[in-house]
């Protein structure tokens, strides 16, 4: 799904503006070619296919807008979630609504004053009708703009989706902020995020990929403490529902050195464990660690991988 690709969605008035910018280009052309003698005929003749492109104009926006958002219900469990806790997702459906209410009347009103213009009997008439119809379809497109402002807030929080292969078996890497999850990232997929000494760097989730012969493997690095949900931020909750959602797997890092209480990490390796899916713990900055008791013991309780080779091949044999 290409939550990125969305375009834009600008205010009422402006694809008011277009489709009448556009009519009155293109019936200047089409004057010319207009071969009919009397005034009125001629005025027909033009008014009707000025409304002719007001109403292609606007059905043709907005059918696009209705097809560049996803469909909610057909997303795969991952995303849909994360559409529901990011967005009032009720709402979000009301407004992709309120653009197909909007295109029926436009069609009724085009329809209904199309016939009006035909059947004047001279030029005043006429143009009492063009006048309603522009006044109509401009009040339609009043009422939908509150829903036109809702889309293109939605728009801006999906595009910050991050951009996960659902398909693909993944395995998810979390751990305390500032551990080392994003280095070892790099370390396994070579995939170049920022990297910072101080936490909460990752602010989105990173991906890279392992190829086993034919296989790939997607791997997510996560940031947040995730530790309740409800008062998670957005990108702690995709982090949160990646692990729920997306993960065969989980790589646990601990980081010995200490940055943040041992105990406290602990505690959330625990509460991750009970999620019931395979946990693989690895034991970040060895190099830095100065109590190699601790880091036995750790290899013990926890059968922790201290090198990214053992890691990566623990990965694969998963
Ligand atoms: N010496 C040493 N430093 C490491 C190791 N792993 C990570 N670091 C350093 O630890 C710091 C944090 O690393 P990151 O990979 O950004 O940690 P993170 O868990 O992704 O951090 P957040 O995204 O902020 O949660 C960086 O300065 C890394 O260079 C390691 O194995 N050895
Ligand atoms: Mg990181």
């Amino acid at each position: 799904m290409a939550f990125q690709d969305i375009k834009p969605v600008e205010k009422a008035d402006f694809y008011l503006d277009v489709a009448f910018r556009r009519a009155k280009e293109l019936s200047a052309a089409h004057r010319l070619k207009v071969k009919i003698i009397t005034k009125l005929q001629k005025s027909k003749e033009l008014e009707l296919y000025k409304l002719e492109v007001v109403k292609g104009n606007l059905l043709s926006d907005l059918g696009k807008l209705t097809k560049a958002f996803p469909s909610i219900k057909d997303l795969d469990p991952f995303y849909n979630e994360l559409m529901k806790v990011t967005l009032d997702v009720d709402y979000l459906r009301q407004s992709l609504g309120s653009l197909g209410w909007a295109r029926d009347k436009i069609q009724e009103f085009h329809r209904s004053y199309a016939g009006r213009i035909r059947s004047s009997t001279d030029i005043p008439t006429l143009n009492r009708h063009r006048q309603a119809f522009y006044g109509r379809i401009s009040s339609v497109m009043k009422q939908i703009a509150k829903h036109l402002a809702y889309l293109e807030e939605s728009r801006k929080i999906m595009k910050d989706f991050p951009v996960i292969k659902t398909s693909l078996k993944t395995i998810v890497i979390t751990g305390f902020p500032n551990v080392g999850k994003t280095t070892l990232l790099y370390k396994l997929t070579g995939s170049k995020p920022d990297i910072q000494n101080y936490p909460f760097t990752t602010v989105g989730i990173n991906v890279g990929y392992i190829k086993t012969g034919e296989e790939k493997l997607q791997l997510l690095d996560t940031p947040g403490s995730l530790n309740r949900f409800d008062k998670m931020n957005n990108i702690e909750k995709q982090a949160f529902l990646a692990l729920r959602y997306l993960a065969s797997a989980i790589v646990y890092v601990f980081d010995l050195t200490e940055a943040y209480p041992l105990d406290k990490q602990v505690e959330l390796y625990k509460a991750i464990k009970k999620s019931g899916k395979p946990i693989i713990v690895y034991l970040s900055k060895v190099d830095l660690t100065k109590d190699k008791e601790l880091v036995e013991r750790f290899e013990k309780e926890y059968s922790a991988l201290k090198t990214v080779d053992e890691l990566k091949a623990e990965i694969i044999k998963l």
